[in-house]
Order: structure tokens, then sequence, then C-alpha cells
């Protein structure tokens, strides 16, 4: 038996007991979580002890008759200045700043890897331009829920060397992802919680979400020491009755390995197709 590897993980996210990290932005991610755990942990400490102070101290043995003048001290005006301040600081110092990268700084296309991600009852159908980096054309007319889910027309010339797949998503790791989220139905959600993303995906709707995978699967499973570890999308709305089964798999490869596959499912899916 071979014994996993420690790798270090955020500080955060093991105090926390997160999924694993495999994404460039969840240790931000994490360490924001972390800090309003601590924030909320001082607070209930704090509030729940002046409870108990107050039911011992103004007990009615002790104080039988009210009194008129009430509290003198500024202690509770400080106390309340001094958690405006910290939750100005967690909301201007980390949740505006993060979100504005996740939401506007997206990397340019041309230095991402693009991804059409369409979500229905219940699979996720995914599809990648190909070499030339230009979507084929689809078509409502087209669409055949079993040969053809997302109504692909292949005869479109930049269609030809096109990838679609069910369920599966390969990315190449260190590199930009920018997935184009949709849905062909009802409201479905898309979360990969090791590379801390989740997006809802509305129909009529495209929304774009960005992240770097950074960790392989293989390097994955060293490190969990599960030889079947898979990073795995959960529909995070429920969608329907099927919702408990809409589930699919990122693998994330190396450079080479992905534009490998790539190129196999190029060739393999332009293909005439012989039962036509
Ligand atoms: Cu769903």
């Amino acid at each position: 038996m071979v014994e996993a590897p420690k790798v270090a993980e955020n500080i955060m996210t093991e105090w926390l007991g997160m999924p694993r990290l495999a994404s460039t932005h969840g240790g931000q991610l994490d360490n924001m979580i972390g800090w309003v755990h601590i924030f909320m942990l001082v607070l209930f400490v704090g509030w729940g002890g002046f409870f108990a102070y107050c039911l011992i101290r103004f007990r009615r043995s002790r104080q039988p008759v009210a009194n008129y003048t009430g509290v003198t001290s500024q202690a509770s005006k400080y106390s309340e200045i001094a958690v405006a301040l910290v939750e100005t600081v967690l909301l201007f110092g980390f949740a505006i700043p993060l979100w504005a990268a996740r939401v506007d700084d997206m990397p340019p296309e041309s230095e991402a890897v693009v991804v059409r991600v369409t979500a229905e009852q219940f699979a996720w159908n995914a599809h990648y331009a190909g070499p030339d980096r230009v979507f084929g054309r689809t078509d409502l007319k087209l669409l055949d829920p079993q040969a053809n889910p997302l109504g692909l027309d292949r005869s479109d010339p930049a269609a030809v060397d096109d990838v679609t797949t069910l369920n599966q998503i390969y990315l190449p790791v260190d590199k930009p992802v920018i997935i184009r989220l949709r849905s062909k139905d009802v409201i479905h959600s898309f979360g990969v919680p090791e590379f801390r993303v989740k997006q809802d995906a509305i129909p009529g709707l495209t929304i774009p979400l960005w992240f770097v995978p950074n960790v392989t699967t293989a390097d994955m499973r060293t490190r969990t020491g599960n030889p079947e570890f898979q990073y795995e999308i959960a529909c995070a709305q429920l969608c329907g009755l099927g919702h408990y089964r809409m589930r699919g798999f990122v693998t994330v490869q190396t450079a080479d390995e992905f534009q490998k596959w790539m190129e196999e499912q190029g060739k393999e899916q332009s293909a005439p197709d012989p039962f036509r």
C-alpha cells in the first residue's frame, strides 16, 4: 500500500475540512470563507457570553426593581462599530475584489479553452470548437435527443472538427478555461467543488464562467491515494425527478494528453457515420 504524499493545502481549506483545491483562485475563496467563520465564531462567543452575563447579573433576586436610567456605558456602541468595521473589511477587502476578478477579468478567448456546456434533464452536453477555434453552426431542426443533442450541423465547414461529449469534460491543466453555460429546459447548476466553481444554468441565457484547473486528475489520484478519483460535476439545483443522477465528470490532463484527446475525438466524430 503506497502512502499518499502529503501535499501542503491551504490552511483554511484544512481547517474547514473543505474538498481539495484544484484551481488557482480556490485558495482565495477558502480564505474568505475561513475569515467569515472566524468572525462569526467571535460574534457567537461574544454575544453568547454577553447574554449569559445579563441573565445572571440582572436576575430577579439581585435586581428586584427595574433601573429606569438604563445602561450608561458606551461599550455596546463601540462593539457595534467594531462589528460594522470588520464586516466592511470582509465585504470590500475580500468579497467584492474576488467577485470582480471572477466576473470581470475574463481571460481573452485566444488564451483559453472555450467549452460550451449545455445542461438538460438530466445530462451535461459539452461542445468544443476543435483546432479551428470556431464553433460550428447549430440548428434546432437538427436536434435529436439521442444522436445529436446539440443540433450541430456537421455540413458546416466550421463544424467538421468540432467535438461534442456527453457527461465528460476534458480540460488541459494550468490553462484558463471559459465555460459558456446554457440550459435546454429548466434551471440547473454547474458545480465542481474542487475547482470552487458553481454557476446556475438559466434557460435562454448563456452565462460564462472561468477558472484555471491546476491539478491533473492523475495527480489528484496520487494525492488522495484513491486510484478512482474523478472530478465530479454535480447539478446543484433540484431540476426534476432525475436530478440525483445528473452528474458528469471532468478529466484534467496535461497539455499533450489533451491535444491528443482532441485530435482523436475530432477524427472519430467527423468520420462518416456507417449507420446513416
Ligand atoms: Cu440539473
